[in-house]
């Protein structure tokens, strides 16, 4: 839920430099675990703060995490996977679930959506996708007994490939095949309220033709970009005309209203001999861009009030996940918590302490952030803010420092 119907009061603080006059959205984080040397969930808050993000995506519902990050605000996806589908059909095991994965945590961590399955439908396997609804329904009805229904929402995220079009985006429609499936899900969200989710990667469309798409166009880099013959709208980038192309398929089958939100995108810093474009400095360009185009608050051509909801992939590079070597290295930091690559925008540091009334008593900790991990509210301390705005941090739930080309912004939400 939270997303959607998010209310950000947002106060800025100059620390240095000038402020920029906009809005900061929030940025959300998929936090991926097919791996066996990542830091403990408790060393991962600071991680997860040094970004910026105040939402994270769980593939399932670890309890480690989602005790680990109780009382920090961070507002929670959690996943039910996809073996688990055929069993939530029964009203009795899913609401066995929702106590279990949801209900425990509340409310001291945020659990704010329950994503059902994920990329269910591209699998092709029509057994399985005729669980997807029915789980779905099941889970909801659970909240809704445990009168959850208000505060967590049930969505579910699909891949870019259930889309047969997407470009030009206005030509957006959905596989034909998968229309019939498609369209009562849709209903479940209208009637529900909760969010379209897909998982995008421009990555993907620059590997497979590198010759045809240009680089600077996916990673948000400056070029001519392109202009939708139909509707005239221009796009500079290739993620909001994938967007948008999704908001093509909904209206051609009748839903203007749905809110599509980006459940994973992201760029590998690394891939095979044949993964054009794998690299750290286009995962930087990526994901730095990305991440300052959601603090400038952009919208889509097509849908230019609805605020972007995106998702990275991902908080870590995942040593066990199967497939090319790209899938792998799709982390912002390493498995020791050190960034993958410098991504731009950064935990302040050092430099600045201008602005501010006061001065930085807790200095960054620098690069070995994970050798001293904050506890509790003193994660703030590697943030070289001032005490004074530390104090007015304290107060609010949340709070996001980042450095947008050479500004350093304090706010909370
Ligand atoms: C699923 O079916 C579509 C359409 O028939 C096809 O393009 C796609 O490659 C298939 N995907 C898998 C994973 O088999
Ligand atoms: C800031 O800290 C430095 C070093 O501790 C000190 O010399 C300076 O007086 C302090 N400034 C303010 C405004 O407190
Ligand atoms: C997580 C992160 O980006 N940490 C950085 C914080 O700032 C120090 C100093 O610039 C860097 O060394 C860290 O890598």
């Amino acid at each position: 839920m939270g997303f959607s119907r998010r209310h950000c009061s947002t106060v800025l603080f100059l620390i240095s430099g000038f402020v920029i006059p906009a809005m900061v959205a929030s940025v959300g984080v998929n936090y991926g675990q097919i791996a066996n040397n990542l830091p403990s969930p408790e060393n991962v808050i600071p991680l997860v703060r040094s970004i910026g993000a105040n939402r994270v995506k769980l593939y399932d519902a670890d309890p480690k995490v989602l005790r680990a990050f109780a009382n920090t605000g961070v507002e929670f996806i959690v996943g039910l996977g996809n073996e688990f589908l055929s069993k939530m059909r029964d009203p009795k095991s899913a609401q066995d679930w929702v106590k279990t994965n949801v209900q425990a945590y509340l409310p001291a961590t945020k659990i704010t959506s329950i994503a059902v399955g994920n990329e269910v439908l591209t699998f092709n396997d029509t057994t399985l996708s005729g669980c997807l609804l029915p789980a779905m329904q099941s889970v909801h009805t659970a909240l809704v007994t445990l009168n959850l229904d208000k505060q967590v929402m049930v969505t579910t995220a699909h891949s870019l490939a259930i889309l047969e079009t997407s470009y030009p985006p206005s030509a957006g429609a959905f596989r034909r095949d998968l229309k019939n499936c498609i369209t009562p899900i849709i209903d479940f969200h209208v009637k529900t309220g909760s969010p379209f989710l897909i998982n995008a990667y421009p990555f993907f469309a620059y590997k497979a033709s590198p010759k045809q798409v240009p680089i600077d166009f996916v990673l948000f880099q400056p070029n001519s970009g392109i202009v939708d013959p139909a509707t005239n709208l221009h796009y500079d980038n290739m993620l909001f005309a994938q967007i948008d192309a999704v908001y093509s398929a909904l209206a051609a089958v009748g839903c203007k209203k749905l809110a599509v939100q980006i459940s994973e995108t992201g760029w590998p810093s690394k891939g095979d001999e044949d993964e054009v474009g794998a690299t750290p400095e286009n995962a930087k360009k990526y994901n730095g861009n990305l991440m300052k185009l959601i603090a400038q608050k952009k919208a889509t051509p097509l849908k230019p009030n609805c605020e972007l909801s995106i998702f990275v992939f991902a908080l870590f590079n995942e040593n066990m996940k199967p497939g090319p070597a790209s899938e792998r290295n799709y982390g912002l930091f390493k498995p020791d918590g050190t960034p993958a690559y410098a991504l731009g925008i950064s935990n302040t540091s050092s430099s600045s302490n201008s602005g501010g009334s006061g001065n930085s008593s807790t200095p960054a900790s620098g690069s070995g952030i994970m050798s001293s991990p904050p506890t509790g509210s003193s994660s703030t301390g590697y943030l070289a803010i001032s005490s004074s705005t530390e104090r007015v941090l304290f107060q609010s739930t949340w709070f996001f420092v980042g450095l947008v080309g050479s500004t350093i912004l304090a706010l909370y939400i």
